[in-house]
């Protein structure tokens, strides 16, 4: 089974409401949708995104340059695609934009493993469980006033999540304290909290607003410092009883080797389009276990799903619902839990119908 031909499709898609984080406004998402197309007619689907669709076309452009080293070639040869790959980006570089056109293509290429051989991905790559704790992560936004935040999280409650995520990054931290305080309250305490800095703080603030909210028993402080600083986020997380999430920002095994080696957070969120897609996502997550840490996913929930069923030190799923419309096929949840899909490869697969609509409202 070889690869014919590999096409691209870029949509601009837009949230349904304008939402305020550390990293800036976000209103939409420009997302590359790639279809690798196999020789006996298997379609290999995968999406990487652009916040606020800026600067999509350099990345459409980086997939689609990346193709010849696909096309013509095995379709089941995944490894092989990724080293070739690796030694093909090193004047652009091994982080950044020539590492997500790397992961665009693999995960299309393990959607291919797993419709070939009939099997859901998570099965395919070894299978640790059929379902996964699942944090709601789709709201609790620096826009919401207080009371907002309250209703929001006990609405994610009341639809049956067991674990939510909020963000920090108040102009004064006492208003953050006060925030997470409030959603404590309105959430209780057997419900899991997690709060995500967005990069925005410096390590004597860091460590200042993690002593003051430690009371309030969140599962992880997430990316407190800017990504870069590895030795200051391992500070951060020695000086803290609260465990450190992080590695949403980080790339390949390069990347997760050193915040291993650095012990820079307890927990590692590595994200399929930075971290090198299924591939890499796979030998982060076992060499995370050889030190005995646990690892979350980043976003894309569909498609994380598959990789976390087929870890052992996985312990929640990011439930993020932004791509969720371009799928025809919905993530279930029983009692928190997202459910693993048992189809073949993801187990998503793109809605043409509305991907049509899309790519047509953007030209
Ligand atoms: C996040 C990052 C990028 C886009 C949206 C949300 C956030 C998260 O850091 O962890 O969900
Ligand atoms: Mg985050």
């Amino acid at each position: 089974m070889k690869i014919e031909r590999l096409e691209t499709r870029a949509i601009a898609l837009p949230l349904e409401r304008p939402i305020q984080s550390a990293l800036g406004p976000i209103h939409s998402c420009g997302v590359v949708l790639v279809y690798a197309y196999t020789d006996n007619g298997i379609v290999g689907e995968n999406l990487v995104f652009t916040l606020n669709d800026r600067r999509t076309g350099v990345l459409q452009h980086m997939v689609e340059e990346l193709a010849d080293l696909v096309v013509g070639r095995d379709a089941g040869h995944i490894a092989g695609f990724w080293a070739r790959a690796w030694k093909d980006i090193n004047f652009f570089g091994h982080k950044g934009v020539p590492v997500m056109g790397i992961s665009a293509i693999d995960g299309a290429l393990w959607d291919i493993a797993g419709k070939a051989a009939d099997m859901p991905l998570y099965r395919l790559l070894g299978g640790a469980r059929d379902r996964l704790p699942a944090y709601h992560s789709g709201g609790l936004w620096l826009d919401r006033d207080i009371d907002a935040l309250a209703r929001e999280a006990q609405d994610m409650v009341a639809s049956g999540f067991k674990a939510v995520k909020m963000r920090l990054g108040m102009p004064d931290p006492r208003q953050d304290a006060d925030r997470v305080r409030a959603v404590r309250e309105a959430i209780g305490p057997d419900v899991r909290l997690m709060a995500d800095a967005n990069q925005g703080l410096n390590e004597a603030q860091a460590i200042r607003l993690g002593r003051m909210l430690e009371p309030h028993n969140l599962t992880w402080f997430e990316e407190p410092l800017p990504a870069w600083d590895l030795e200051g986020v391992a500070r951060v997380a020695a000086a803290l009883d609260t465990p450190i999430a992080s590695g949403e920002t980080e790339y390949t095994r390069y990347g997760f080797r050193s915040m291993l080696a650095q012990r820079s957070a307890d927990v590692l969120m590595p994200d399929l389009q930075r971290v090198g897609g299924v591939s890499e996502f796979m030998r982060v997550g076992h060499m995370a276990e050889s030190h005995d840490v646990p690892v979350s996913s980043h976003l894309f929930p569909e498609t994380s799903i598959q990789v976390l069923g087929a870890l052992a030190n996985a312990i929640y799923l990011e439930y993020m619902p932004w791509f969720s419309s371009l799928y025809r096929e919905r993530l279930e949840f029983v009692d928190g839990d997202a459910v693993v899909p048992e189809r073949p490869g993801w187990g998503f697969s793109f809605d043409a119908r509305r991907i049509a609509e899309l790519h047509n409202a953007r030209r």
